[in-house]
This record gives structure tokens, C-alpha cells and sequence, in this order.
């Protein structure tokens, strides 16, 4: 059914009018690529009756994906907050971790899930990345480590931080849960730090429905990885390491190569609904959409829209116009780790040393995009946030 034409504020559902869509339109609505393909993978799963524990379909799916990213390993796990938990584990990491509070709290989570404190940096509010300066003044001689997130994909100041962790004698890790298909200076992120943990969860650019993995160029961290994704073991009945049950299993596997093969088009796709939004809120007072830069790769997955300090109680307003029309916008990821109930039981005053992050947290949305996102519902979602924020002005 086609959306329903938005052209004055009598339109809009938040004054009684029906929704624009029948349907919700999600941000995070999975891509599915090739569907015979994965079925085919499936079968062939079926019948060979081997459906987990390093299977042939992971193996062949951890050698494609480090192809593809131009790295030495691989280590697909469950999911990217298992791979964050194990990742940081391996690499030795205690006491204190440098992380952005502007982030999901799974960054958080997978250190203070193994009793190491997260300390919050502030970001820079251009890039909504970990701001270097910043970084340097949360160390303190309990500091072990440093995570850094490339959020929306947009790659972190690797080159900063890892001067900061040598200069410290501290481990540089990222979280690259957005990150994949996004480059560096050219290169492909996934290289970068002693390791980077990707996400491939169902909501992500490119999914294998629950799934992660550790990407590495260290060999011997990867057979450590290895060992503790299937609890310590090396062969049959020895124990050599501790360990957990991070594997992924070969469905999973399957649906990544089947999406691996259909990447591009979701990428040309994703490129297209955010060229349309840039477009059509272009010049609206108080909004801006955040750019990729041509000259990286980015998967383009996350719509940004930023909200002008001067308009502060617009984006709430808008978020909540656009639910009423059954547009599901997010405040992704408001309102910082920070303010949430277990790092404001911890740091009840963090939020003084992170002003940027309490800047960026009050003024974003993320829009739906994605392959399923149906075509010309990017004009009628932009005609309901020109019509706000015209009036906001
Ligand atoms: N680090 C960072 C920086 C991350 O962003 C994430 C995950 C991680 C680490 C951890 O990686 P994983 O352990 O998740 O692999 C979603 C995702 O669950 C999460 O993976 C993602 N980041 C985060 C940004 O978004 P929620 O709580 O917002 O999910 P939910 O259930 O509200 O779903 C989002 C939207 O997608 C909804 O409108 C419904 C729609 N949806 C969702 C699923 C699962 C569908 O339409 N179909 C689906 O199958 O966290």
C-alpha cells in the first residue's frame, strides 16, 4: 500500500490523521541476500549432519571473511558481545579499559561482565568517535587497555589511539561491530589495534542472523581465541586453556556466505536511501545529516540525523511524530553508557568529564534504511520532519 501523502501538519498521525504506514518501518530491518542460496546451505547442513563445533560452512565463511578484509584470521564466534568478552580476555586485559560512553552498552557490558571497570572518554562531537585528548586524561596507573568503536562505521583515530596505548604500554582493541566493509586510509578496517571485533547481528549492514567475530593479523592471539570460543579444548579431551562457548554455528555461517555474495548490492542500496535522505532534508533549519567521507569505504547502513543545539527539543518531538506515522526512528545510543543504571551506579558524576557525549546524546535519530526499506518512503518520512522542523524554526 502506498504511504499515505504528508503535506500539511493536519496530516500528521500525532494530530489523529492514520498513520503514513500501515506497516512499521524499522531501522535494523535485516537484509537477506541470496534466499535459495542459504536454503541450499541449509540442506546440504541437514544432511551432513554436522551442525556446530567448527564445521566446514564456519571454516569456509571465516576464510572468506578474512579475504575480504585483507586479514590473516578470522575467528567467527555466537555474537559480537561474546567476541568483545573473549577478545578482551585474551588479550590479558584488567582493572581499567578506556571506552566512549557514546556507544552501545555492549562495549561497556563485556568488560564489567568480567569485573574490569569501563571508563568513559568523551568523544569528539564532529566524528562522535573517542576524542585522543580525551583518552588521555581518563588513564590512570589501574589503566590496562583501550577500546576503540567505529561508530556508524566511521572509523575511530586508530593512529591516535595506538600512539596513546604505546606511549602508555597499554593494548589497543576496537570494536568494529559497525564497521564492516569500512576502511582507514584506504585499508580495510579489521587490521587495526591487536584486534577488532566485528557484529554480524541480524540489525547490521551485512548479518549471519546472531553472530561475530575476532579479526586478528596476531597468530598466536588467534589460537588463543580459538581455544577459548570452545571451552580450552585441543583435540578430544584436553583441556589447555580456559574457555567458554562462543562457536558459531553453521547456519549462521551459511547465512553469511549466501549475504556475503549479495554485499554489494546492499551496499549500492544503503547508498541510494542515504544519498535520498541528505537530499531531501538538505537546508531544513536545525538538521543535518552525518556524512560518510568519499574518500573511505562505509557501509552507509546508519542514517545519522543531528539535531542543531539551538533546536534542542526537536528531536524528541520528531522521534515521537515519526513513531505516531509508525516510522520506528532510535535515539541510538541516548543516553550514553554513563547514564545507564549500572555506570551511574558507578561514576555518578561522569557526566562532567563527558560533554560532548551529553551534546551528541540529546540531538540524534537514526532512520530506517536497508534493502526492504520500500521506495519513496524516504520522501514521505522527510516531509514529516520538514513539516516539524520548519515550525520549530
Ligand atoms: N558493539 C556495538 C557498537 C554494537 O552496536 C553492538 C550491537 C555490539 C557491540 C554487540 O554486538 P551483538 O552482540 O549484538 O552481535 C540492536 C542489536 O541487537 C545490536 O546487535 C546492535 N548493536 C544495536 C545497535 O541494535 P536493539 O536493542 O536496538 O535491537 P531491537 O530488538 O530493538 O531491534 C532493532 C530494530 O530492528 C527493531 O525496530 C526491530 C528490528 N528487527 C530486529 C530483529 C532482531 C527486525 O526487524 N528483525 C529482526 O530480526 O539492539
Amino acid at each position: 500500500m502506498p504511504a499515505k501523502t504528508i503535506r500539511t501538519k493536519a496530516d500528521l498521525a500525532i494530530n489523529g490523521s492514520p498513520p503514513a504506514f500501515a506497516e512499521p518501518l524499522h531501522v535494523g530491518r535485516p537484509n537477506i541476500g541470496d534466499r535459495e542460496a542459504f536454503l541450499g546451505y541449509v540442506n546440504r547442513i541437514l544432511d551432513s549432519r554436522w551442525l556446530t563445533n567448527n564445521g566446514p560452512v564456519v571454516q569456509a565463511f571465516e576464510r572468506r571473511i578474512a579475504d575480504y578484509l585483507g586479514v590473516k584470521h578470522c575467528v567467527a564466534m555466537c555474537n559480537g558481545t561474546i567476541a568483545l568478552e573473549i577478545a578482551i580476555r585474551a588479550l590479558g586485559l584488567t582493572g581499567e579499559v578506556i571506552v566512549p560512553s557514546w556507544t552501545f552498552v555492549a562495549t561497556a557490558h563485556s568488560l564489567y561482565w568480567q569485573g574490569i571497570t569501563p571508563v568513559f572518554a568523551d568523544i569528539d562531537p564532529s566524528t562522535h568517535n573517542l576524542d585522543p585528548d580525551a583518552v588521555r586524561r581518563m588513564i590512570t596507573p589501574r589503566t590496562t587497555g583501550i577500546i576503540g568503536v567505529h561508530l556508524w562505521g566511521r572509523a575511530a583515530p586508530v593512529d591516535a589511539l595506538q600512539a596513546i596505548a604505546d606511549e602508555h604500554g597499554l593494548k589497543l582493541m576496537f570494536d568494529a561491530a559497525h564497521a564492516f566493509g569500512s576502511s582507514y586510509r584506504g585499508q580495510s578496517i579489521g587490521r587495526f589495534g591487536a584486534c577488532e571485533v566485528l557484529s554480524f547481528h541480524a540489525t547490521k549492514a551485512f548479518n549471519t542472523m546472531e553472530g561475530g567475530a575476532v579479526v586478528t593479523n596476531d597468530d598466536e592471539l588467534a589460537d588463543t581465541l580459538r581455544l577459548m570460543r570452545n571451552f580450552g579444548f585441543q583435540g578430544y579431551d584436553n583441556v589447555v586453556h580456559p574457555g567458554t562457548n562462543g562457536k558459531m554455528i553453521e547456519v549462521c555461517a551459511a547465512m553469511g556466505l549466501a549475504n556475503l555474495d549479495g554485499f554489494d548490492a546492499i551496499l549500492a542500496s544503503n547508498r541510494r536511501n542515504h544519498a535520498a535522505y541528505r537530499q531531501a532534508l538538505a537546508g531544513l533549519p536545525g538538521i543535518s545529516v552525518l556524512d560518510y567521507d568519499p574518500a573511505e569505504r562505509n557501509s552507509h547502513h546508519y542514517v545519522v540525523v543531528e539535531v542543531s543545539e539551538a533546536h534542542s527539543t526537536l528531536r524528541d518531538d520528531l522521534v515521537a511524530a515519526l513513531h505516531a506515522e509508525n516510522v520506528l526512528a532510535r535515539k541510538y545510543f541516548w543516553p550514553g553508557c554513563h547514564e545507564m543504571r549500572p555506570y551511574r551506579d558507578l561514576f555518578p558524576h561522569a557526566g562532567l568529564m563527558l560533554p560532548h557525549t551529553r551534546q551528541v546524546a540529546a540531538r540524534v535519530m537514526i532512520l530506517p534504511s536497508g534493502t526492504t526499506l520500500p521506495e519513496d518512503s524516504i520522501a514521505t518520512i522527510c516531509s514529516v520532519i520538514r513539516l516539524l522542523a520548519q515550525g520549530s524554526a
